[in-house]
Order: structure tokens, then C-alpha cells, then sequence
């Protein structure tokens, strides 16, 4: 009796501290399990507007001040794609031209999406290697990328030292610097304190977008349509046509401008690739036409900055970007009878 129940007892004391192990492991979550002693630190990557319209090209908060053996998690904060990269991605390897890929611009456009999608370095930062986070975005499913990412993380394995990582999409100009202390010097901020930070960058951007939103808003010319907006200064993107919905009489056309970095196209019709097609000075209900990647920054492909449609059936065209549609860039063309 007494043997049996001492056994009971150890077995229920097996299965409680059994119980208490996998509440435990259940209780941390993934990304930020770490060492006793060692701290997990957040940033975000990429910033937008709950309706999607301003986008902001930022890590917050600015910079962070890790020690070895911490972990940093950036998690992304925006429908538009981002990465995070330390380093300097390799040079193209495969070759485009064996996969029956032999206009330059898809050529090109092959190899970016390649640097982006493909994850490099593991989860150890050693300073020196590239590393990649692959893409990431809040929605995997609509970006054309399923296989993207919301969380990144690191531990911290690298000397003293500061570590600039930037986007692969976005470049130089969104970058921040992941400085390592010594062990023996104090955090300069906490958590809390970062996510003011962050919160102050999140609203300055917010702000330069909307300015630059309401100003072009105002000033686009009839028949004309601005694709995005330009921003006096900052890292804030408008991801809308504006204005959204035109009018236009039978037979008058339509410019659309796109004075930003970012490529756009404006598609109607079914999507067939990011090259132009259709007839641009004949466009009807039922056509496929698009004006292709195009944009200020896209000159050097020989692509032009500015678009033109003629239209020559009444109806209502929507049209969208082949790039950003899932960010809500779409808009309309309505075209009456003349008189
Ligand atoms: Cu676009």
C-alpha cells in the first residue's frame, strides 16, 4: 500500500513537472526565446496607414543598442514589401537566358526579385556576412510573394561595433544602425522608450505623405493623373493614383505621371506581364492595354516618365498598378458621350 502510494505520488510529480515544461515552452514565443539574461529587442519595418494610402520607407525606432548574445526581432508594419539586409547581396549567378529571359528590363527584374526572396545568413549575426530576411510584408497572400515574411530575428553575435542594415527593395536611403555595446556599459533606452521613438517617426512620415497627398490633390490638371505623389523631403510614399476617378469625354485622353523612385504601371484589363501592351491611342471596353513599368527613375531602361490613353468608347475603365494593387492602387475612367 504504502510502496504504491509513493509510486503514484512520484509518477503525478513526473507528470506536473512534464505539464510545467511544455506550459513553459508554449508560454515563449518563437522569435524572442533567448538565454537567461539577455535581452530581445523589437523594430519595425516599414511603416503605413491603416487604408494603405501614405507608406513610410522606415525602421523604427531609428537605431538600436544591442549587446552580444540579445536577439533583435524586426517584424514588419506595412502591406509594401521590405527586407532587412546587412551587407552586400552576391552577383546574379543563374542565367536568365537559359530560362528563355532575354529582354533586358525582365532580365533585371528577375534578378531583383531574386536578391529580395531569397533568405541569407541564419539566425547568428556575426558582423560580416550578408544576411537577408527574404520579403516581408503584412500581406503575403495579395503581394504576390505567399512565401513572405511578418517576424525576422537575430541574436546578436557580433563585436563592438555599429551595423548598418538597409532594404533590399527600397536601398540605401532606408537604412538604420544596430549598434553593439559592451557588456559591462548601460542600455541607453528601453523598449518603452524606443517605441515612443518609433511612434514620433511613425506620425512625421505620416505627415510629410499627407502633405504631399494634399497638394498634388489639389493641383493635378484635368485629363492628368498623378501616379503616387512628390514629396518635398522625407521617406513617405503615396500609394494611390490621384486623383483615383477621372471623367473624361469620348475620344480625349488621359496622362498619367509617375514623378516618383517607385515603379508603377497603369493596367487595364487582364495582367500580362510588366512590359507595355495593347493600344494606348485606341483603348475600348473589353481591352487589355498597359502602359507597362514606367517612371521618373526608370529612364535609363528607356522607359518614359508620362503616359498617354485615348479613349473612344463610353464606359467605365478601372484601371491599376500591376506593382501596388494590393495596397489599393486602382482608380477609374469614366468616359461620356460628347456632345
Ligand atoms: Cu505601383
Amino acid at each position: 500500500m504504502r510502496s504504491t502510494g509513493f509510486v503514484r505520488r512520484c509518477q503525478l510529480l513526473v507528470i506536473a513537472s512534464v505539464l510545467g515544461a511544455l506550459t513553459l515552452a508554449v508560454g515563449v514565443p518563437g522569435p524572442s526565446a533567448h538565454a537567461a539574461g539577455h535581452h530581445t529587442w523589437q523594430v519595425t519595418v516599414g511603416v503605413q496607414t491603416a487604408n494603405g494610402v501614405i507608406s513610410g520607407m522606415i525602421f523604427t525606432p531609428s537605431q538600436i543598442f544591442v549587446k552580444a548574445g540579445d536577439t533583435v526581432v524586426w517584424t514588419v508594419g506595412s502591406k509594401e514589401i521590405h527586407t532587412v539586409a546587412f551587407g552586400n547581396p552576391p552577383a546574379d549567378t543563374d542565367n536568365e537566358g537559359a530560362e528563355g529571359i532575354d529582354n533586358p528590363l525582365l532580365n533585371a527584374f528577375e534578378e531583383i526579385e531574386e536578391q529580395f526572396a531569397t533568405p541569407a545568413g541564419g539566425s547568428s549575426f556575426d558582423g560580416v556576412s550578408y544576411y537577408n530576411s527574404g520579403i516581408m510584408t503584412t500581406l503575403p497572400e495579395a503581394s504576390g510573394f505567399p512565401q513572405a515574411i511578418q517576424h525576422y530575428a537575430l541574436t546578436i553575435n557580433a563585436p563592438v561595433g555599429a551595423y548598418t542594415f538597409y532594404c533590399l527593395v527600397h536601398g540605401p536611403m532606408m537604412s538604420q544602425v544596430v549598434h553593439v555595446i559592451p557588456n559591462d556599459q548601460a542600455y541607453p533606452f528601453t523598449q518603452e522608450q524606443y517605441n515612443s521613438q518609433a511612434a514620433r517617426q511613425r506620425a512625421s512620415v505620416f505627415a510629410q505623405g499627407w502633405r504631399a497627398y494634399a497638394k498634388t490633390v489639389s493641383t493635378v490638371a484635368p485629363n492628368t493623373v498623378s501616379v503616387g505623389a512628390s514629396v518635398d523631403t522625407g521617406q513617405a510614399d503615396v500609394m494611390r493614383f490621384l486623383r483615383k476617378n477621372t471623367t473624361i469625354k469620348v475620344n480625349q485622353t488621359v496622362t498619367f505621371t509617375n514623378v516618383t523612385g517607385d515603379p508603377h504601371t497603369v493596367t487595364i484589363g487582364a495582367e500580362q506581364g510588366i512590359l507595355s501592351y495593347g493600344d494606348w491611342n485606341n483603348v475600348r471596353l473589353g481591352d487589355n492595354v498597359s502602359s507597362g513599368l514606367f517612371g521618373a527613375a526608370f529612364t535609363g531602361f528607356g522607359l518614359p516618365t508620362s503616359v498617354t490613353f485615348r479613349f473612344t468608347q463610353p464606359g467605365v475603365y478601372h484601371y491599376y498598378c500591376v506593382f501596388h494593387d494590393y495596397e489599393g492602387m486602382v482608380g477609374t475612367i469614366t468616359v461620356v458621350s460628347g456632345d
